[in-house]
């Protein structure tokens, strides 16, 4: 058995019991513990001298469950809503419960229950007293789903021990009034400026700006260089103006709304509301830059922004400038989420981010959250939103410590900071705070919140603000007289009075400009790498470690890879060398690489292997991490299972630092509409809307193989359909050298004229005949926007197939082909930017052409053919144009690998005009004739 030093008062209690148990009947304990009671007796003198037999054993037991029963469920009786409302509570916060009296507990030592938060000589009355103070006041401690014990004990005596609590570490209760009343005035300036327009105030949540400020200030006395905050629309622009010191004139100017001086006659530029924006704050601290404060743009979708900001604080907490894995440090960067109570347990993507935060390849050492926490989400009450007790409630299936705080108790809310940033720090773990206030407006300043909560709205009117109640305390301590509280109130609105006589809208409106990439930057980048060092790069990604056994299968592999880069003009570099020598190369040309998506380590389809497994002892071996001509870092992760946060999350490692290259990998493309908000809210449109120049890279396995509906399509179609003002690029390999060709110039371009790069990537082309590259093509070629039929001559094609991706396979293995002189089959290989001008060269090379096709193996609605049918008939000039797919359908394929044989065996017959199905026939007439799914 422990010794009883090890035991603090609440054990000591459960051991108390379990031996007055044993005393009474040494069958009701187990026969472990029965054998060492029978040896033991609990010293007496640790219990302030009372030997133990004097005192009543049950009553001990009583008070100390009592105890426990306040630390563990006091936030069900703290008073948490400044509007009020009851708390629930809950039976075990009641003495009586216990059996206890109050005479009981005045007989009790305190040290039994807790001696730190009270005088030595009093008595477990005061102790819990002073714990009920603690535990049950305007903090509500939610902390026992915490399972590791240290972690507890430490939050337990951090609440108890008032670590985080004045006097020690005093509040500044004047400053604190002053920036209340700067938050305040701020929104009531606007309220009266600009009566009705929308700003989502933040009143009735007012110390979110203190909590901030706090957490802010303890993260740039802690080195923290990174501090990055997502947020939605509530509070916005008050934290933009506080936190993030954007100017109030450009603020206002935005309240005026000039017409934009970047306004675009073809009407083609966005742009995007005012509480959509971004901002960035760097505090400086002598010479060095000591901490830059950002919070990067959002879309209105409700918390779509938390995976981002941890992404970006990922990255900027990633050394990544030499060989090897990059190091994470969890000291340089912190993001704090602010959410809503009813976005955070309602939106699925807060359940995602939150799988992230513990995860080798995602951890951010910790995030704060805050739950900006108006007890509405629109106009629906917490009984209509979540299903937990709290809003905060999805939290604890994550052990994230949660302290619910009232807002309108300024001291709880800072101290509620303190203690999150000082378990960040100690633990690099989340920790989130509730803050639960109200909402002084409707849910936008036009709105009528009366409608739907008039009771509610009654009591609000009647609610003093947080400045007030604050002022009042302060006065009410002797700190201030009354007019002082007033007089901060008047001089905040003087400023922004000032502030708003001054303005000049024209020249304070300040929206992003995008700039104009420079014209065929993506074609003049060089891409080849000579052969000698592909060689070089090859070997040396051959070097196991001497003791290391792989897997017998991928011997073999890894012994073919030996090889074979010695014939050039041999067609040797399957997929899988030519991207790991990409890889390898950009690394060699100091630019790093971050790669995630789920199974991406091995490959979906068992193909890339960039982990190996020892077979004996299972240690892993990363080549790309080896590799000594790298000069930069290499990471690789599997993925959780996600598709939105983990693209989000991408996307913000990648703005956050845009010069590494990020690549995400579905499992299959199919998935990828899991995904649709990150994709149409931020990789598309970051650009026209914010400015940002986002530059991740999405594989998206894709193509009909007969797998049916949900493995067949990356929904090519969707993204053509968003790809406009040069946006994207989006291609479709079909050779080795052109994806190894597409990411190097990817890696090249990140500097010069970033942009998402979406390849629909193969599945059964990994291994197919016609994908390898020679060296030669690697070492000298470079990527092709459109690859023209090498084997047609020119002048005897009367029938032009132009195609992308998998179905040219098809069309090149069928029967038909040797055949058919008349018909050539051209590759594009880049779907946008379109390739404008080798479409029309290509069509031009021949000179006798009757009829071009499109074909595709998707369904006439989907694939490329909507989006390049406009470009193909322009660069066809007056020449007939049709198409050959699948015909209309509501779902991509067939779930049936039979019928999609035979469909696929149709559309190449119709493809090349085959004698069933008349060459000049439209496509969808003959369409029909495929077998019905
Ligand atoms: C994904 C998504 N769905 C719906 C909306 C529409 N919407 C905007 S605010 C809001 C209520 C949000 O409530 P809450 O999370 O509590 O934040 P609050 O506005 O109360 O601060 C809703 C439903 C949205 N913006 N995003």
């Amino acid at each position: 058995m422990a010794s009883w030093q090890e035991f603090s008062g609440l054990n000591r209690g459960y051991v108390l019991e379990a031996f007055e148990r044993y005393r009474q009947d040494p069958a009701s304990v187990d026969p472990e513990t029965r054998a060492l009671f029978e040896t033991w007796t609990p010293p007496a003198e640790d219990i302030e001298q009372a030997p133990v037999d004097a005192l009543p054993l049950q009553k001990i037991v009583a008070a100390v469950n009592l105890a426990e029963s306040i630390r563990r469920y006091g936030h069900l009786a703290a008073q948490l809503d400044p509007l009020g409302g009851k708390a629930p509570g809950d039976p075990s916060l009641l003495s009586s419960t216990h059996g206890l009296t109050d005479e009981d507990l005045r007989a009790l030592p305190a040290s039994l229950v807790s001696g730190a938060l009270v005088d030595p000589g009093q008595t477990a009355y005061d102790a819990i007293a002073a714990l009920r103070r603690v535990y049950c006041s305007t903090s509500g401690y939610d902390i026992s789903h915490v399972f590791v014990p240290a972690e507890r004990d430490w939050l337990r005596q951090a609440a108890e021990g008032g670590r985080f609590r004045a006097p020690a570490d005093p509040i500044h209760p004047v400053k604190l009034l002053d920036r209340l009343s700067q938050v305040e005035a701020f929104e009531r300036f606007l309220q009266r400026t600009f009566p009705g327009k929308t700003r989502f105030s933040i009143e009735g949540l007012d110390m979110l700006v203190p909590v901030l400020d706090e957490v802010i200030g303890e993260a740039a006395e802690s080195g923290i260089r990174n501090i990055l905050i997502g947020m939605a629309h509530r509070g916005r622009l008050n934290v933009m103006a506080h936190v993030l010191n954007k100017p109030y004139a450009q603020i206002l100017a935005e309240f005026k709304e000039p017409v934009s001086r970047n306004f675009r006659e073809d009407m083609s530029w966005t742009g995007d509301v005012k509480y959509h924006a971004g901002a960035l704050r760097a505090i400086r601290g002598g010479e060095r830059l000591d901490l830059v404060v950002s919070m990067p743009p959002n879309p209105s979708h409700l918390e779509a922004v938390d995976p981002v900001v941890e992404g970006m604080a990922r990255a900027a907490g990633t050394i990544a400038d030499a060989g090897g894995p990059p190091r994470f440090d969890p000291g340089r960067s912190v993001p704090i989420l602010i959410h809503g109570d009813a976005a955070f347990p309602g939106q699925g993507v807060v359940a995602e981010t939150l799988n992230l935060s513990r995860l080798p390849g995602y951890s951010t050492g910790g995030t704060i959250h805050v739950i900006a926490n108006n007890q509405l989400g629109f106009t629906t009450a917490a009984e209509d939103s979540f299903s937990t007790s709290y809003a905060s409630g999805l939290a604890r299936g994550f052990k994230i410590p949660i302290v619910h705080v009232n807002a309108d108790d300024p001291e709880a809310c800072v101290e509620a900071a303190r203690l999150a940033f000082a378990y960040r720090a100690r633990f690099h773990k989340d920790f989130l705070i509730d803050l639960v206030g109200y909402r002084r407006y409707g849910h936008n300043e036009g709105d009528e919140p009366g409608f739907t909560q008039p009771v509610m709205y009654q009591t609000i009117a009647a609610q003093p603000t947080v400045r007030e109640l604050w002022g009042r305390t302060l006065v009410e301590r002797g700190l201030i007289g009354g007019e002082q509280v007033e007089a901060s109130a008047k001089k905040y609105m003087t400023v922004l009075q000032t502030a708003y006589e001054k303005l000049q809208p024209e020249q304070d409106f300040i929206e992003p400009t995008p700039e104009t990439p420079p014209a065929g930057a993506a074609g003049r980048v060089a891409t080849a790498v000579p052969l000698g060092r592909l060689r070089e790069l090859s070997a040396a990604l051959n070097v196991f470690p001497p003791d290391f056994t792989i897997h017998r299968k991928l011997e073999r592999v890894r012994e073919k890879k030996g090889q074979f880069l010695d014939a050039e003009d041999e067609r040797t570099v399957d997929w899988a060398s030519a991207e790991e020598l990409a890889y390898a190369s950009i690394l060699a040309d100091g630019v790093s690489i971050r790669i995630t998506g789920e199974d991406v380590e091995r490959g979906t389809f068992s193909h890339r292997h960039a982990v190996f497994h020892d077979a004996v002892d299972g240690r892993i071996h990363v080549p790309l991490q080896t590799l000594p001509q790298a000069r930069a870092a290499f990471e690789i992760h599997n993925s959780p299972l996600t598709e939105n946060a983990v693209i989000g999350f991408e996307y913000g490692y990648n703005i956050q630092e845009p010069s590494r290259l990020v690549i995400w990998e579905a499992q299959y493309g199919d998935f990828i509409n899991g995904a649709q908000v990150m994709i149409d809210e931020f990789i598309v449109s970051a650009r026209g809307k914010w400015g940002l120049r986002p530059s991740l890279v999405l594989l998206l396995p894709h193509a009909h193989e007969g797998q049916g509906p949900d493995h067949a399509s990356a929904r090519p179609e969707r993204f053509l359909q968003l790809a406009a003002d040069t946006n994207i690029r989006v291609a479709n390999c079909t050779t080795a050298a052109q994806f190894f060709h597409l990411l190097r110039r990817q890696a090249a371009l990140l500097t010069v004229d970033p942009l998402p790069l979406i390849v629909l990537t193969p599945k059964s082309l990994l291994r197919h005949p016609l994908v390898p590259s020679t060296p030669r093509e690697l070492a000298e070629g470079r990527f092709q926007r459109v690859i023209r039929d090498s084997e047609a001559r020119p002048e005897d094609v009367r029938r032009l197939l132009f195609c992308s991706g998998k179905v040219y396979a098809d069309l090149v293995a069928a029967e038909h082909r040797a055949a058919r002189a008349d018909v050539a089959i051209c590759r594009v290989e880049q779907l946008y930017p379109v390739p404008k001008r080798e479409l029309r060269a290509a069509i031009e090379h021949y000179p006798n052409l009757e009829q071009i096709v499109w074909v595709q193996e998707e369904p006439e609605n989907m694939g490329v053919w909507d989006f390049i049918r406009p470009w193909l008939f322009d660069a066809a000039d007056g020449r007939p144009v049709t198409r050959v797919a699948r015909p209309r359908s509501a779902s991509p394929a067939e779930g049936s690998a039979s019928r999609h044989a035979l469909n696929q065996q149709a559309l190449i017959e119709q493809a090349y005009g085959a004698a069933s199905t008349p060459a000049a026939a439209p496509a969808a007439e003959t369409a029909a004739t495929l077998v019905n799914k």
